[in-house]
């Protein structure tokens, strides 16, 4: 059975993953592929635990470490029971949010050293990285305007927007470092344009790979 592949989405707040992540499920299965859809932290029923924990605002204050080992807790998880099994189904999964969120909220926005970031992933992932992941770029004020027009903003999102300029530069210097891998789709034009870019990077991915 060929394996199947790991597609990420990434981006700060409110840069509409969660719309994108509709047509890209959709057009995933139009190709064909078996799709298992899931998110990070999350994925599992300990993972959405650790999310509650570490997204809600009843531990307002955690430590920078406490949150980013709940996110490689989340991840153990989700990789040892959900990740690989389903991939080595030759399912393709689409999730949203993994490892890149990671060096950008907690390396990027609290500060944390990249080497340890890095000691963590080695260990967790023991060398699973995403095949193709999509980055959603916009100004971070636009982003929050409309994250905050949507929902109330959960303990990270309550950050201040220096926060997230560090978590936006974060994202797109690891973009720079690995362009075959990371994509960077520019989420502040209309819903149809960020779409349209969406599918060009799919489309070339789906040519090399199938
Ligand atoms: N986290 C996660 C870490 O700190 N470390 C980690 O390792 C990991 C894995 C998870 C949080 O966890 C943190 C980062 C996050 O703070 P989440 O569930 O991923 O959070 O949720 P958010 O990032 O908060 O994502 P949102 O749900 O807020 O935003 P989306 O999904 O990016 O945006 P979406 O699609 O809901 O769109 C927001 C609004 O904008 C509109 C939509 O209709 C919606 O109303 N919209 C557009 N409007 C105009 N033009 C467009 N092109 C639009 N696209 C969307």
């Amino acid at each position: 059975m060929k394996p199947g592949k790991l597609i990420t989405i990434e981006g700060g707040e409110g840069v509409g993953k969660t719309t994108c992540l509709r047509y890209l499920g959709a057009e995933i299965q139009r190709q064909g592929m078996d799709l298992w859809q899931t998110r990070e932290p999350g994925g599992t029923a300990l993972g959405e635990a650790l999310r509650h924990i570490a997204l809600g605002h009843e531990y307002a204050g955690m430590t920078e470490k406490a949150e980013l080992l709940l996110m490689f807790a989340a991840r153990a998880e989700h990789i040892h029971r959900k990740i690989l099994p389903a991939l080595q189904a030759g399912q393709w999964v689409l999730c949203d949010r993994f490892i890149d969120a990671t060096y950008a909220y907690q390396g990027g926005g609290r500060g944390l050293p990249q080497d340890r970031i890095q000691w963590l992933e080695k260990w967790v992932q023991a060398g699973l990285t995403p095949d193709l992941t999509l980055l959603m770029d916009m100004p971070v004020k636009q982003g929050l305007k409309r994250a905050r027009q949507r929902s109330v903003p959960d303990r990270v999102e309550s950050e201040s927007i220096s926060f997230f300029e560090q978590v936006r530069q974060a994202y797109l210097a690891r973009a720079a470092q690995e362009p075959e891998r990371i994509k960077v789709i520019d989420a502040s034009c209309e819903l149809d344009d960020v779409e349209a870019q969406v599918m060009v990077v799919l489309g070339e991915f789906f040519a090399r790979h199938t």
